[in-house]
């Protein structure tokens, strides 16, 4: 199968519209995430940001269709899908100022993001795969086994890649409870979509694996969201789904990025592709008789109050170690690595003179 699902009244959604505006309240919360992430990186608070700014209706429209006990595989761009999961806002600034993720200690089943691209598909294949086999063992007798399944996110850019074709054929073969989901965003840093792929679509790949593929209109949060309930469902029914999101990348690739560079190779795309999801959703909303100035006003100064909140937070714990990236891989630290970690040393030590000598 596949389909874009067009705009339809909220009264023919399976969606009231208090689940419309919870929805519109983590796009709001999202938005102002993203936007304050980006202004902390220009003042030098944190290294780099991977703005997803045009991805909030695609990625909080998945995340909704997650339940508590789902595995959620992220990347660095998904951080959208993190907050609407309620993963602490200080988790996600803290881990771009180096410290360890879910520093609060929030437990949700989420991995850690990977930034290697692809590499998750794998590991989300064999996670679905563990699933199945601890349920196997807890239905012969030992004990309740549950339903959980996995969202994997990912980019149009991953899909070159090796992992992405390993871990769809995994899942296809041993019927695991994964829901892949690629956001085409039509840019993987400079290389738009048509560059990547000669397929006519993401999601037609479904079919070399034996199993269903499905395209959505990824700035309309609540058919992403309805797509992704159907797809988890048939997931956990053994029958795994590749879901093709479009939506579009409005800021550049990181801050370390100048899309000015490379806009010219991009092709033309439709109107509802580029569209700001965040006003369509609200023009949507009002259109619908769901939402009104008043509520607009609240859940942005809530979302401003728990950035606020974030941001204090964040600045009240110590500056990460630089040392952690040598601790958190390998019990025995390989040569190269003892090198690197000696030379660190002996670049802190030479530091701390020279800041002694000013
Ligand atoms: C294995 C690997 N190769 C190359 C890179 C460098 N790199 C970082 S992001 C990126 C593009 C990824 O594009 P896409 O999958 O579409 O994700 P998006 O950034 O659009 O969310 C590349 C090539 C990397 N991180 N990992
Ligand atoms: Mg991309």
């Amino acid at each position: 199968m596949n389909r874009i699902i067009g705009e339809r009244d909220l009264s023919e959604t399976s969606f009231s519209p208090e689940q419309a505006r919870e929805v519109y309240r983590d796009m709001v919360r999202a938005r102002a995430f993203d936007e304050r992430a980006l202004a902390l990186q220009r003042r030098g608070w944190m290294s780099s940001w991977p703005p997803y700014k045009g991805q909030e209706g695609s990625q909080v429209g998945a995340a909704a269709a997650l339940d508590e006990e789902d595995w959620l595989f992220p990347t660095y761009r998904s951080n959208a899908m993190q907050i609407a999961r309620d993963v602490p806002m200080s988790d996600i600034l803290l881990f771009r100022r180096g410290r360890p993720e879910f520093e609060s200690g929030h437990d949700v089943p989420n991995f850690p993001q990977a930034v290697p691209i692809a590499t998750q598909i794998p590991h989300a294949a064999g996670a679905g795969m563990a699933m199945n086999y601890e349920k196997s063992v807890k239905e012969s007798g030992e004990g309740d086994a549950t339903d959980a399944a996995a969202l994997c996110y990912f980019g149009d850019g991953a899909t070159s890649e090796g992992d992405f074709h390993e871990g769809l054929n995994f899942a296809g073969v041993f019927d695991a409870p994964v829901v892949f989901f690629c956001e085409n965003n039509e840019w993987a840093i400079s290389l738009p979509r048509h560059k990547q792929t000669a397929s006519d679509s993401i999601a037609v790949k479904a079919d070399a694996y034996g199993f269903e593929g499905v395209q959505v209109d990824g700035n309309d949060p609540l058919a992403v969201r309805e797509t992704v309930s159907e797809a988890l469902d048939s997931a956990r029914s053994g029958d795994p789904v590749l879901v093709e999101s479009l939506t579009y990348r409005q800021g550049a690739h990181t801050t370390s990025d100048d899309p000015s560079q490379y806009e010219e190779t991009r092709r033309e795309l439709p109107e509802w592709r580029t569209a700001d999801p965040l006003d369509r959703y609200e023009a949507y909303l009002r259109e619908q008789d769901a939402l009104d100035d008043e509520f607009v006003a609240e859940v942005e100064q809530e979302a401003d109050a728990e950035l606020d909140e974030a941001v204090e937070r964040a600045e009240s714990v110590e500056d990460a170690d630089p040392h952690d990236v040598f601790d958190r891989v390998y019990a025995d630290l390989p040569p190269n690595l003892q090198k690197q970690k000696a030379w660190l040393d002996s670049f802190i030590a030479d530091r701390d003179v020279q800041e002694l000598d000013h």
